[in-house]
């Protein structure tokens, strides 16, 4: 039997900027594979790769049928799709608790 295909694809490590996408994938629980590839290796410049990013810029997130890339959008999408009540753009707790950076309560 052919293995399955992961759901999720992660290209990219060791930047803060594929961090963010790494962090957003732990953060939200989800199973992935990850592809490490590096900046200045020439790791972005394969045949494979730019297929997928024409830029040749990582990180590259592939759901299914869907690849995204700017970390931004990823990390957005990733909320957006699988956060549910616990997505990052709109803790909670930012509307629910009033605070100064004194730590006291304002009202
Ligand atoms: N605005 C993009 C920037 C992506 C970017 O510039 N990535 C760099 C590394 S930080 C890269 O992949 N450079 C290609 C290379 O060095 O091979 C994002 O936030 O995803």
């Amino acid at each position: 039997m052919a293995a399955r295909k992961p759901r999720l694809i992660l290209w990219g490590a060791s930047t803060p900027r594929t961090l963010r996408a790494h962090w957003m994938l732990h953060e939200l629980g989800l199973d992935y594979e990850k592809r490490p590839i590096g900046p200045r290796t020439g790791e972005t410049q394969t045949p494979e790769f730019t297929q997928l990013n024409p830029r040749q810029k990582i990180p590259v997130l592939q759901d299914g049928e869907l690849t995204l890339v700017e970390s931004a959008a990823i990390i957005t999408y990733l909320a957006d799709t699988y956060g549910g009540l616990r997505a990052w753009c709109h803790p909670p707790f930012l509307w629910s608790a009033p605070f100064t950076t004194s730590g006291a309560s304002s009202s």
